[in-house]
């Protein structure tokens, strides 16, 4: 046990409950709409297999078809004329790569939100585009960020990290590291000031990124993020050979962090088209 992953939980208020994702409790009231939409990609993760969903909010072994705008807004008309279709209260794009690298991700949120003007929407994010997308996302009407970080160490990024595509150039390393973290906190930086509400997920990988959570947690918070999701890693891809958290490395974490924010413990890591209560 890591000695930053043995304090007390301390919940705080102050969450949108409406959102099933940014409650700190799974109630099965509310649910989601995931569109996807953005198989593109501008950074490389290692427990990324593309031929599955994104990773960072998605479980492997279901591949998912990409829509189209058009074809992603007659989704949802339809999932909203089911039978829980009043329920289904948040749309979602959550790759299966990364939203806000694909032009697709904007079209589609516009098209949304002029038919569906009532519903939350929301995306999760590498961070990496975040402090130049933030103003269209507040145009559109963007309310819930979710950012991944999994570190804010450039040398603990880089055993994360393959690479990261930015400003025409593939960069590697602590450099590539370094400027995916300063955009992702710049970016929750910015998303809070814009009056979003946001959620850090965090991969948990052991060995690699389990040391300097409570740090990381103090680090999101000041920066305005509003609930922490550490998620246990699914082996794959170059760390397939990595073990998966225990239960209680896991336990843990969540209750150190749980000092600094709350923790939400339900989350069903999503393909990225899943539809349904949660
Ligand atoms: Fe989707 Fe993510 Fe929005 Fe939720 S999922 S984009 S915040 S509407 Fe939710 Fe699924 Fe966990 Fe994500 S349970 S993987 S946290
Ligand atoms: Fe894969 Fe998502 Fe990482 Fe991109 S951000 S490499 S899609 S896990």
């Amino acid at each position: 046990m890591h000695k930053e992953c043995t304090r007390g939980n301390m919940n705080s208020p102050n969450l949108n409950l409406g959102h099933p994702c940014f409650s700190t409790k799974g109630h099965g009231k509310t649910g989601r709409i995931h569109l996807a939409v953005a198989p593109g990609c501008n950074i490389s993760c290692n427990y990324c297999v593309r031929k599955f969903d994104c990773a960072n909010e998605s479980r492997p072994g279901v591949t998912s078809r990409v829509q189209n705008p058009e074809e992603a807004l007659q989704t949802v008309r339809q999932a909203k004329a089911t039978a829980i279709g009043p329920q289904l209260i948040v749309v979602g794009i959550a790759g299966p790569g990364e939203p806000l690298a694909n032009i697709a991700t904007y079209e589609t949120l516009r098209k949304v939100k002029k038919e569906f003007p009532e519903m939350i929407l929301c995306l999760s994010t590498n961070g990496l585009l975040l402090p130049e997308k933030i103003d269209e996302l507040v145009e559109i009407g963007v309310s819930h960020v979710t950012v991944t970080l999994n570190t804010l160490d450039e040398q603990v990024g880089a055993k994360i990290y393959s690479h990261v595509h930015w400003k025409g150039e593939t960069l590697i390393g602590p450099e590539a590291a370094r400027i995916l973290i300063r955009n992702q906190l710049e970016g929750i930086k910015l998303a809070s000031k814009a009056g979003m509400t946001i959620k850090i997920n965090t991969v948990l990988m052991p060995g690699i990124n389990d040391k300097l959570l409570y740090s990381l947690s103090l680090e999101i918070k000041k920066r305005g993020a509003n609930i922490h999701n550490i998620m246990p890693l699914i082996p794959q891809g170059k760390l397939a050979n990595n073990a998966a958290p225990s239960p209680e490395l896991i336990s843990n974490c969540r209750e150190s962090c749980g000092e600094i924010l709350p923790q939400m413990k339900h989350c069903q890591q999503c393909r990225a088209d899943a539809i349904g209560l949660l």
